[in-house]
């Protein structure tokens, strides 16, 4: 029997799980599957754990998520196609779920399907190999419950590893002498830790701006952010500052490329993270920065040089689980042999014309649309369900103009399913007043709320 390995348990491989039981529930025949998670359990970065560094078993951290996280883009621009939010909560809610409400969404489609099955939690991949002749790969494990490294052979592997975990980690002037914290990104989990504190973030995209305002929210005396290239041009609170290259920091002081100095408590590298594949063999790993369309993938999933192995999810995303999902279906259908490839010089010409179309691209809303156009033709070659990615293209640009209107209010506004067409419900505390980031809170109804509140 036809065997897929999926390496990673997060949403990219919940949507090949998913794509494969759909196959199967149409009367399909589908390999065997097996998936290999480092982690307890499922749901990759959407699975919060207060660790960081290393795990229990000694694993590098997987998850960068932080306690209080919401979505940060609006959840209709992510819902999937075949499992809707009306249908997991059965009554509209709000725009912007926090994490575990949104955990709670990605594995009730496969709780559904009942996919969990295929899932060996607690082992880490540790190294994958082609062997030429057999044409098969040997993924060697290490199950930490068993303390036992083994070895497993596949016709097919799909890379659903993530690539949000590897900080990327610069070096300034003097940070060695620095008498506060200095943690990246990946590190971070309580914005507490930073109340009536003077913090520095280093960098001028999502985590700079999600952590800053996290750090607001709960009570940072005074936030600095700098950039390298750009700033992120919010109209920030007062307490807020964007100033540009940080150049070095003394013992108690940054110093800025404007001439400018502040006193510090902390530094917070949202620096970015790099795609890192240790465990692959090395002309079958992956090297690329953060990217809308990275190269040696055709259609984005397929490795050019080896059609027997993908790569999910290695996108720079701006749609996340619905592109998630286009990508598993595409690569299910190449695995089950319903979409034939065409020869390596067609597909490495196909990459290179998206590719370079990137380089093309002058703003934000250029690239909702060349991320939408390339799910919509990964998803026009499946029985994926299509649905209107132009509207979910304006309800991005939507957020955008939210954000820039009141980038501490965004998370209040509320948008239409274009899936279903459910309007979502104002959720019952703003974002700025709503401290406990718990499902049950979120999900409490405006009466409950009102009936607790009274006491
Ligand atoms: P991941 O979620 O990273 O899952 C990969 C899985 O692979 C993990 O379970 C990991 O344990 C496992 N794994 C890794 N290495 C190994 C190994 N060697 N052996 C075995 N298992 C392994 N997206 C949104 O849509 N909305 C948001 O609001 C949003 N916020 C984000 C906030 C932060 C701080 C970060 C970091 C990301 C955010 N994202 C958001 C993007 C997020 O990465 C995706 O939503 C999604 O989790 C990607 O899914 P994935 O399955 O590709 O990778
Ligand atoms: P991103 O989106 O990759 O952004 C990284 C940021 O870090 C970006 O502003 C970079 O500036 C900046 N950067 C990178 N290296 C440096 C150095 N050496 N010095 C200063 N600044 C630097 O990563 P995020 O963590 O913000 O977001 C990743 C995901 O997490 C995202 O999808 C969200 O959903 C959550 P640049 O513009 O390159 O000059």
């Amino acid at each position: 029997m036809t065997r897929v390995a999926i390496i990673g348990a997060g949403p990219s491989c919940m949507a090949q799980l998913r794509a494969f039981q759909s196959a199967q529930s149409k009367g399909i025949d589908i390999p065997e599957l097996v998936c290999f998670e480092k982690q307890s359990d499922w749901g990759g970065q959407w699975n919060y754990t207060w660790h960081t560094g290393t795990d229990e078993h000694g694993e590098p951290v997987h998850s960068s998520m932080y306690r209080y996280l919401w979505s940060n883009g609006p959840k209709e621009c992510l819902e999937f196609a075949d499992y809707t939010f009306d249908e997991h909560f059965g009554r509209p809610i709000g725009s912007y779920p926090p994490r575990a409400v949104l955990w709670d969404y990605i594995k009730g489609r496969v709780e559904k399907a009942d996919v969990r099955r295929y899932v060996r939690f607690n082992t880490a991949v540790r190294n994958v190999q082609f062997d030429h002749q057999s044409k098969q790969f040997s993924v060697t494990v290490h199950d930490h419950v068993a303390d036992e490294v083994y070895s497993e052979v596949f016709d097919y592997v799909v890379v659903a590893s993530g690539h949000f975990s590897t900080p990327k980690i610069p070096e300034y002037a003097g940070f060695e002498h620095f008498g506060g914290r200095i943690l990246h990104a990946h590190d971070f989990r309580d914005a507490l830790e930073f109340k009536d504190k003077n913090i520095l973030l280093v960098g001028s995209s999502y985590s700079a701006e999600d952590i800053g305002s996290q750090c607001y929210k709960y009570g940072a005396k005074q936030i600095i952010s700098c950039y390298r290239s750009a700033p992120m041009g919010y109209h920030w609170p007062e307490n807020w500052s964007e100033r540009p290259q940080l150049l070095r920091v003394d013992q108690s002081h940054a110093y800025f490329a404007d001439g400018s100095s502040a006193p510090i408590d902390a530094i917070i590298l949202c620096t970015g993270y790099l795609h890192s594949f240790p465990f692959m063999q090395e002309d079958l790993r992956l090297k690329t920065n953060n990217i809308l369309y990275p190269q040696h993938l055709y259609q984005g999933v397929v490795w050019e040089t080896n059609p027997q192995l993908f790569y999910l999810g290695m996108q720079d995303q701006w749609y996340s689980f619905n592109m998630f999902d286009a990508q598993a279906w595409y690569a299910r259908d190449v695995m089950l042999k319903t979409i034939q490839l065409p020869d390596l010089a067609e597909m490495q010409a196909d990459t290179q014309t998206w590719h370079e179309e990137e380089k093309t691209l002058e703003d934000a809303a250029a690239m909702f649309k060349f991320q939408g156009d390339y799910i919509m033709r990964l998803i026009d070659q499946t029985d994926y369900p299509s649905f209107d990615i132009e509207a979910v293209r304006l309800t991005f640009l939507e957020w955008k103009k939210h954000k820039k209107e009141n980038i501490m209010a965004f998370r209040d506004q509320t948008y239409r399913s274009l899936m279903t067409g459910t309007m979502a419900a104002p959720h019952h505390t703003p974002w700025i007043d709503a401290l406990d980031d718990s499902l049950e809170a979120y999900l409490q109804t405006d009466e409950e709320c009102l009936r607790q509140k009274a006491g």
